[in-house]
């Protein structure tokens, strides 16, 4: 198992928040802490590593051409001019797990390094990672839509119903108040996490580039009732950062002895619990 650096350990502490799309209770569970990535990265899943991998049905987007899949080169569409040889969407085209990305193409990019009033890298992340920027005006949302890759594992299984993503995690760095992430499946709002409630339960400031409260590895476990297959990041200013994004289809692996995962489930049993509990 891998070790925890003191800055990871430091954030995995038990932090439960549930947001419900609609006014019933929801079981997807968020906790915020992962393990150092080994690509110098900062942050990545406790499941899933840059370079070393990880579980079964776990995918990783890196940003970096270094860490992608050779044989499915990746898009550098949203490459900021000069980092095209190292930086890139690797899970869009040309892979049967290609992510169909949607978004003004100025409202999303992917870059190494902070640029000021432009996109700050999460912190201790020396790689390529993606942003959503509004440039300052209106609200920017761009999506990742799993579709092909739910559908190309759901045939490899044989499954009779598709499959869908029950695990995300992602490094979300300098999180302001007007960030958000959202999940849907099939078009409807299943689960979504805020910047003002991240900071809020972390105790961070908006936007801030290196404190570890304002620069968290978050982790959502679904049910697969709420199982999605669409994330979708909104930004209302300058900007919103991410990197490691680390899906994890509903046929993952989940190992018993892995602390995320050991947290994961713990919360997610609490969370069905309080649910019978209320019922009564
Ligand atoms: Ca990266
Ligand atoms: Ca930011």
């Amino acid at each position: 198992m891998k070790r925890f650096s003191p800055v990871t350990k430091s954030l995995l502490f038990s932090v439960v928040l549930v947001f419900s799309a609609s006014n019933q209770s929801s079981a997807a569970s968020i906790s915020f802490g992962g393990v150092s990535a080994s690509d110098g990265s900062g942050i990545t899943s406790t499941f899933m590593d840059p370079i070393n991998g990880g579980l079964s049905d776990y995918f990783i987007e890196t940003f970096d051409i270094a860490t992608g899949d050779p044989l499915y080169p990746g898009s550098t569409d949203y490459t900021v001019s000069g980092f095209e040889n190292k930086c890139a969407v690797n899970s869009l085209n040309n892979s049967p797990i290609g992510v169909s990305i949607t978004g003004n193409s100025n409202e999303i990019a992917v870059r190494q390094g902070s640029v000021s009033s432009v996109a700050a890298a999460p912190a201790n992340d020396n790689t390529c990672y993606g942003y959503a920027t509004n440039n300052g005006q209106g609200v920017a949302t761009i999506s990742f839509d799993y579709t092909n890759l739910l559908d190309y594992y759901s045939s490899l299984y044989g499954a009779s119903t598709q499959l869908g993503i029950t695990y995300i995690g992602f490094y979300w760095g300098s999180v302001d108040i007007y960030n958000d992430f959202e999940f849907y499946s099939g078009g409807s709002l299943v689960s979504f996490i805020t910047g003002s409630s991240l900071l809020a339960q972390l105790g961070g400031n908006s936007g801030n580039q290196s404190d570890p409260d304002s620069n968290a590895y978050v982790n959502i476990a679904f049910s697969i009732a709420e199982q999605f297959d669409t994330l979708v990041i909104n930004t209302s200013d300058i900007a919103g950062e991410f990197d490691n994004i680390v899906i994890g289809l509903s046929t993952r692996e989940i190992p018993v002895n892995a602390p995320g995962a050991a947290l994961l489930l713990l919360f997610g049993t609490a969370m069905i619990a309080s649910r019978r509990l209320r019922k009564k």
